[in-house]
């Protein structure tokens, strides 16, 4: 575990670099990483997640998994670019580190950094458009297109904060899970009955936020004070690196209601008990357009942040 990858954390990259260098990734740590494909896209392109995980002292024990996912909605690009980071330093942290060995070790870790392949395509096209939000399926409507994968899970579907028109951005679906993007990371995290952190990276508005965005009701307290303790140590962690700020709370009350999110879904369907949506960077000043130069400063704030949550899935 000596060679670092070599990659540029201070550039936005497009879904063909990102796939490279996980590809490379896989090469460099052999006895770490796998690649998972977790499904294809509407468009045809495959959803690629890193999965790695150390040595184990007892081989017959289930390791606890943490699931990380960036790049849901295609406008947000601080959001794959983090999560990149977040890998990167991760892995060359192996073996160097003691927290970060003991992490890797302890846990199955998934990275998934860009969810919305299609969307983070057209957001990169010469002929398509920067500030797309959705998913690049064909709806009901000839002159819209796309869902939005953040409220198309099942779990109370169509409910406060959505909409059903093919032409909101955040429009639905025809029904829960009629995206396929959406579909298949819901089967895969399913299926890994040992994932128990769960975080869903979007940008901009720097906040750490947990269940219910369908509701303003509270998870039962038993719960809800576990995850609130959580994004509490994750905000604070977050604020002594750089000294942003992060407000943390409940989704319906920390930013809006919103139903068939996917925070919701792994938390209520899943059980998924540190299940969180996130907002990076910044609050404003740029908004999703934001500026290459604070892209490791967000992985570097998220990255103590993110070991909080692993932490808190390993006890
Ligand atoms: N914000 C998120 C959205 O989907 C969110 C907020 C996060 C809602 C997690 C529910 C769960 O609207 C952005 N900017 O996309
Ligand atoms: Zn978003």
């Amino acid at each position: 575990v000596s060679n670092d990858v070599e990659f540029d954390y201070s550039k936005y990259h497009s879904l063909e670099e990102i796939s490279d260098w996980m590809v490379t990734l896989e090469k460099t740590y052999p006895d770490l990483v796998s690649l998972v494909d977790v499904g294809k896209s509407f468009e045809g392109r495959t959803i690629k997640a890193v999965k790695f995980t150390g040595a184990s002292s007892n081989s017959t024990a289930t390791k606890a998994g943490l699931w990380l996912d960036g790049g849901i909605h295609a406008r947000e690009w601080v959001s794959p670019a983090t999560n990149v980071y977040v890998l990167g330093h991760l892995l060359d942290a192996y073996g160097k580190d003691d927290e970060t060995t003991k992490l890797i070790d302890g846990l199955e870790w998934y990275i998934l950094p860009v969810f919305n392949v299609d969307g983070y395509s057209y957001t990169w096209a010469e002929d398509g458009d920067r500030m797309w939000r959705k998913t690049r399926s064909t709806t009901s409507s000839k002159l819209c297109t796309g869902v939005d994968p953040n409220r198309n899970w099942d779990m109370h579907w169509g409910e406060a904060g959505t909409s059903k028109n093919p032409c909101a951005d955040d429009f639905q679906g025809k029904s829960a899970f009629s995206e396929i993007e959406v579909s298949s990371v819901a089967s895969f995290i399913q299926s890994q009955k040992n994932i128990n952190g769960y975080v869903n990276f979007h940008s901009y508005s720097q906040l750490w936020m947990s269940p219910w965005g369908y509701t303003d009701n509270l998870p039962e307290t038993e719960d809800y004070n576990k995850q609130n303790d959580v994004s509490e140590a994750a905000a604070a962690a977050i604020k002594a690196i750089h000294g942003s700020e992060f407000e943390f709370g409940p989704i319906s009350k920390t930013i809006y209601p919103a139903s068939g999110s996917s925070a919701d879904w792994t938390y209520g369907v899943c059980g998924i008990l540190y299940s969180y949506g996130v907002e990076l960077r910044d609050t404003g000043a740029y908004g999703f357009l934001l500026p290459e130069d604070q892209i490791v400063p967000s992985g570097e704030e998220i990255l103590p942040a993110v070991k909080v949550l692993a932490h808190a899935v390993l006890e």
